[in-house]
């Protein structure tokens, strides 16, 4: 920060208790629990209104991967019971009016500021405060600052030359217009096949004039076999949503999801043969949940792996195209597994061509299309569905400055660390929900966000009750934090696939799975043991004399 902004900010800081930044789940949970507390709340929002992920991401086709019921906020009881799911994976218009709805009837949105970014957040050590600058001239100052900036919320361009040279409509899944879009008669092209792209294509293959699929690499996906939630099912689900969380907060994933306890190898190949093909039948991530071990064994992963390579040569016709589809060279489930509905079969369409950029790179995007080293494929419409710069991307999109003039940016250059993915060794008082280190995508983010901002809240109320002014992890329990999650990634598959999960989709990225992947119920344990222990882990400054402002 420079001399004239201090000087500024000295003069104009509005003094609060907590600021927030970022309104997705996390972002209006911490809004709704820290006003509660009775605290002095400040919430800042890029977008225009409340959603995160799901107020950018209008794509069409987008919908949740996990079933709505679960997709939902637990910490109200009324909510719970006047909400009503229609569907069992919500798209992104029902997700954005249950998440309206809820910001409605909690009043939250008079708490946020929109269309807002912070540019900054300074620790003044001589007065235990947080400084926050945003883009819009605002200067707050908290005790505690809390970053709901979520693990998706920087999208990615594809580091492919020349897209401002494209004079055809450029349109990026993340940042989808509020209107809507005509496909009909155009010649349009999608780069990306992870679950944004899967949608997309699926969504859109039937009204293309022509579709052209860029796939560099393959996705596993699996039916997601949605289906409208009827009334008698949704009444069942309201009178036992108390026991469905409870089941949620005790299971790795955050939700109610059979998981077997057998592993694939004990029973016989005929068997697991049924039991797959009831899994997919199924459908959702049944799969995963078949057998024990298919995120810890390779061969039984390889096994399943096969299993859907056979459903994909079974489904689309064209044995190339069937071919080019199923993925290889990486564990199935390794990537974030995709739901579909009708995504193999869109490529039976005369109308919708893959080109499968393994064997024929994209060479560049000129005015006209994409120049493959084949040719060059001209289009009206070019859509990027090229990911996000996972976990880190939000906090490292703008200074984040702790104790001594460190910065974030500067601690993550090795690769992201953190205790317990909540807070950083040096930056007291700085609190992340869903953060690197964490389990964050690797279970229900909404039960992980929930979790977070109550262990968060759990911490302040111990600091205002033994009169202290600031916290943080020492360097040794944040040592031992990253050796566990080292050691547990190690013993899993999720590490040996080049995803967003690893750090892989960014050019110069530290790589390495910072993700806590012993399962959401150990990650509670671990956080709840940290606190009920009387917080051994961290350091407290006593609120003692401050430097007056
Ligand atoms: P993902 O899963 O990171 O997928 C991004 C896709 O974009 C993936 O297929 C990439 O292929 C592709 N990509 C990226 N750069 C290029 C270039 N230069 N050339 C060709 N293809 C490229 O992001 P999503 O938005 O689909 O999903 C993110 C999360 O949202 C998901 O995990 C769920 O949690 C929900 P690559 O694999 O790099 O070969």
């Amino acid at each position: 920060m420079n001399d004239i902004n201090t000087a500024h900010a000295e003069t104009t800081a509005r003094r609060l208790d907590v600021i927030i930044v970022g309104a997705g789940f996390g972002g209006m949970y911490a809004v709704y629990k820290f006003r509660e507390m009775g605290l002095a709340i400040q919430g800042f929002e890029a977008g225009g209104n409340v959603g995160g992920v799901w107020y950018w991401n209008r794509y069409p086709g987008a919908r949740v991967d996990l079933p709505s019921i679960d997709y939902s906020f637990a910490f109200s009881r009324e909510i719970e019971q006047e909400w009503t799911w229609k569907e069992q994976f919500a798209a992104q218009p029902e997700l954005l009016e249950y998440i309206n709805f809820v910001a409605d009837r909690l009043d939250l949105r008079k708490h946020i500021q929109f269309n807002t970014r912070v540019t900054s957040a300074v620790w003044i050590e001589a007065r235990k405060l947080w400084r926050v600058t945003t883009d819009r001239g605002d200067v707050c100052e908290a005790p505690y600052c809390i970053m709901a900036t979520g693990p998706l919320s920087i999208p990615k361009d594809p580091e492919i030359p020349g897209i401002a040279r494209f004079k055809g409509e450029l349109m990026r899944a993340a940042k989808w217009p509020h209107h809507p879009v005509s496909f009909a008669g155009k010649r349009v092209g999608i780069i990306g096949t992870g679950s944004t792209g899967i949608q997309i294509i699926q969504e859109i293959g039937p009204k293309c004039g022509e579709l052209f699929v860029f796939q560099r690499t393959p996705s596993f996906t699996m039916p997601m076999r949605n289906e409208n939630l009827e009334p008698g099912y949704v009444a069942e689900v309201k009178r036992n949503y108390a026991s469905i969380r409870e089941a949620a907060l005790n299971s790795a994933v955050g939700g109610v999801r059979p998981q077997s306890t057998r592993a694939f190898f004990t029973v016989t190949p005929k068997q697991r043969q049924v039991l797959l093909e009831a899994s997919w039948q199924q459908g959702g991530l049944a799969m995963l949940g078949t057998f024990a071990d298919l995120l810890t064994n390779e061969e039984a992963n390889e096994h399943v792996a096969e299993f859907v390579r056979g459903k994909i040569g079974e489904i689309v016709k064209d044995p190339v195209t069937a071919e080019a589809l199923k993925p290889r060279g990486y564990p199935i489930f390794a990537r974030r597994p995709c739901l579909d509905n009708t995504y193999y079969e869109t490529f039976n369409l005369p109308t919708v061509h893959l080109k499968n950029c393994l064997n024929d790179k994209i060479v560049e995007i000129t005015e006209k299309g994409v120049r493959l080293e084949s040719g060059e494929v001209e289009l009206d419409m070019l859509i990027l569905a090229t990911g996000y710069d996972g976990l880190t991307g939000a906090l490292l999109a703008f200074d984040v400055v702790g104790r001594d003039g460190r910065t974030i940016n500067q601690e993550w250059k090795a690769g992201a660390r953190s205790h317990l993915g909540l807070m950083m060794e040096g930056f007291p008082n700085l609190f992340m929900t869903t953060g690197p280190t964490g389990p964050a995508a690797l279970a229900n983010i909404i039960r992980i966000s929930e979790h977070d901002v109550d262990w968060i809240a759990n911490a302040m109320v111990h600091m205002e009750k033994h009169h202290l002014a600031a916290m943080e992890p020492t360097v040794e329990a944040e040592d031992r934090w990253m050796e566990l999650v080292a050691t547990l990634a190690q013993r899993t598959l999720v590490s040996k696939a080049k995803t967003w999960y690893v750090g892989a989709n960014v050019e110069g990225k530290a790589q390495g799975l910072t993700l806590f992947t012993g399962g959401f119920h150990r990650y509670r344990e671990y956080c709840r043991i940290a606190a009920e222990g009387g917080y051994q882990d961290f350091t407290f400054e006593p609120a003692g004399e401050l430097v007056p402002a």
